[in-house]
């Protein structure tokens, strides 16, 4: 059944209640994670991992952002997502990605059908979930994750703690940059990339100093669109994974990871 406006001020409600109080760096405890890819409002790709919540109940599922534009089931997208995590915020984790913006949603879908269908002012409940999600995440196992990649001069969690993300758009630089970068595998630090004047690129060497420097092993990001849903970079030590199939372009996958740190990698529909 669709949802009324009613419904969608509760959920963001709920949803706003849950992360405002959050800091920006996020702790997950569980040792068993799935981490998902961008969903851009592709309700099939949800559905399917909604099934994976239902049955792995001994782990954690932490969402990496980009939930909505693009897709053609934005609204039962974003609203499934919300209310996993209002009704299990012990194994549900909602991070933030460069499309939770209003600059962005207003470009690629979200504005249009949530303005068309409802009002600007439900869509405002929607810009007020945006900016109290947390930005990144680190595990008991020590895998760093966001929705892009990492930010450019940083060298401890404590300088993203700082970082102020309740702002509908993305006006702080470290922010903006977790949600936006991408990796290149290649030995350098960080370099332009085509995304954007505020968006880098970050190579080897600037993973190697992050790793070390923040006691990390790992990690999983999403953000880009790779037709298997999924590439490795490092030597295996960073995984990007996407989860909506655009169309037949993607195969959606979701990344497993256990205690012992082996990636699984496991299709989506
Ligand atoms: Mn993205």
């Amino acid at each position: 059944m669709d949802a009324t406006r009613e419904d969608i001020e509760q959920l963001t409600g709920m949803t706003r209640d849950l992360y405002h109080e959050k800091p920006n760096v996020m702790e997950i405890t569980s040792r068993n994670v799935f981490f998902i890819g961008d969903l851009h409002g592709e309700f099939e790709s949800i559905s399917s991992v909604q099934k994976l919540f239902s049955k792995y109940k001994t782990h954690s599922f932490v969402f990496l952002g980009d939930y909505a534009d693009r897709g053609p089931e934005q609204i039962e997208t974003i609203n499934l997502v919300m209310a996993l995590a209002v009704s299990d915020p012990d194994r549900v984790l909602l991070l933030r990605g460069n499309h939770e913006s209003d600059e962005v949603a207003q470009q690629y879908g979200f504005y249009t059908e949530v303005t068309r269908k409802f009002s600007f002012d439900v869509y405002s409940k929607y810009l007020e979930v945006f900016q109290v999600l947390p930005m990144a995440a680190i595990s008991s196992e020590a895998i760093f994750t966001c929705h892009g990649g990492i930010p450019e001069g940083v060298i401890s969690v404590d300088e993203i703690q700082k970082c102020n993300r309740f702002n509908m758009n993305f006006p702080d630089d470290i922010l903006h940059q977790l949600a936006w970068n991408d990796p290149k595998d290649a030995d350098f630090r960080f370099a332009a990339n085509s995304r954007g004047r505020r968006v880098r690129a970050f190579g080897r060497i600037a993973f190697d100093d992050f790793l070390e420097n923040l006691g990390l092993k790992m990690m999983v990001r999403a953000h880009e669109v790779f037709a298997e849903g999924v590439k490795t970079f490092f030597d295996g030590r960073l995984t990007s994974v996407f989860s909506a199939s655009y169309r037949g372009a993607v195969t959606p996958k979701v990344v497993r990871v256990g205690s012992d740190l082996k990636i699984e990698i496991i299709p989506l529909i």
